[in-house]
């Protein structure tokens, strides 16, 4: 038996792994217990996993074990939605990325993202980009909802640096739709890293075309996941009836405990909405949110 040694998952392409240890990267396929156990996909490594790698030669080893998740981002399967598919494992922070125009900002997707970022126990945070072309009249109401914000301008560099103050250290996850500027932004956050278009195909060590599907990018002293291709996607663990624990601000004295916020009486949510404490939009975020869950349970 080789060598065993702890490492972390940095990049993620279809057949091959890389992992991050104190002995630099070494590649891992995956073998052995893991690749019996492929099907059960929360089983599979994904990027920001704590593993345990055996060494077989010199870059190259094979996981053995991974260790507990922190946190995670995951979605249902696109291909079989009853599945997990874990996005990325122990990040810290998901920073939702929208811009004040052009794409408009949804209000209903930035929730949803908070949501997400909720139930696999990472914290969500907004990022406004193109600030030097506008700057929503709204954005103060997720600060007041606990929901930290940031407003920048990754053409001109305004709040870069507080941006990046807050990223030190932590683990992120950039996500928003296509437009916004997350390569822009990440780009300006540490000059000359000059993020590459991803979705081009990289040639692997085996001789084979693969896409990466995500990587964890340095960004001076801060880690960021750089994930191609990622847009807002569903939310995995969340129910109609678990839906109001990610809605972080929404008080829990209603006159019922299992209060679903909408008809019952002595509705605290419904109480601080009409006193302006609980900002609408984030209550008919929440009523759309968990009119879709009850519609479609599995997604
Ligand atoms: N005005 C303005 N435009 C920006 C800013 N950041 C990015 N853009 C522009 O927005 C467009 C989309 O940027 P890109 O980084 O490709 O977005 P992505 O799809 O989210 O990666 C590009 O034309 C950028 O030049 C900004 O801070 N201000
Ligand atoms: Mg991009
Ligand atoms: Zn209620």
């Amino acid at each position: 038996m080789g060598r065993v040694m702890p490492g972390q998952v940095t990049k993620m392409t279809a057949n091959v792994v890389e992992v991050k240890t104190e002995q630099g990267v070494v590649r891992c396929g995956l073998r052995g217990r893991l690749k019996k156990e492929r099907l059960v996909a929360t089983k599979l490594a994904a990027v920001g996993d704590e593993v345990e790698i055996e060494i077989s030669g010199p870059g190259e080893g094979t996981i053995h074990e991974i260790r507990p998740r922190r946190t995670k981002l995951s979605r249902p399967d696109p291909l079989r939605p009853s599945r997990e598919q874990i996005i990325a494992a122990n990040v810290d922070t998901l920073i939702i990325v929208m811009a004040a125009v052009q794409p408009e900002p949804d209000l209903l997707t930035i929730d949803k993202c908070t949501v997400m970022a909720s139930a696999g126990g990472v914290v969500p945070a907004l990022c406004m980009n193109k600030i030097d072309v506008g700057s929503p009249p709204w954005l103060h109401m997720y600060s007041k909802a606990g929901i930290p914000v940031f407003r920048v301008s990754a053409m001109k560099g305004d709040g870069l640096a507080e941006l990046r103050a807050y990223l030190a250290g932590k683990l992120s996850v950039f996500l928003g739709p296509s437009g916004v500027g997350k390569s822009t932004l990440l780009n300006a956050m540490k000059p000359g890293l000059a993020l590459k278009t991803r979705e081009v195909s990289e040639r692997t060590g085996e001789g084979r075309h693969t896409t990466t599907w995500a990587e964890v990018v340095e960004v001076d002293g801060a880690r960021v996941i750089d994930t191609p291709g990622l847009e807002v996607f569903g939310m995995w663990g969340v129910t109609g009836q678990n839906l109001r624990e990610h809605f972080k601000e929404f008080p829990l004295t209603c006159k019922f405990r299992d209060c679903s916020h909408t008809n019952e009486p002595k509705c605290a949510v419904r109480e601080g909405v009409e006193r302006g404490e609980i900002h609408s939009s984030r209550y008919e975020s929440y009523l759309k949110i968990r009119q879709m869950l009850v519609e479609r349970p599995r997604e």
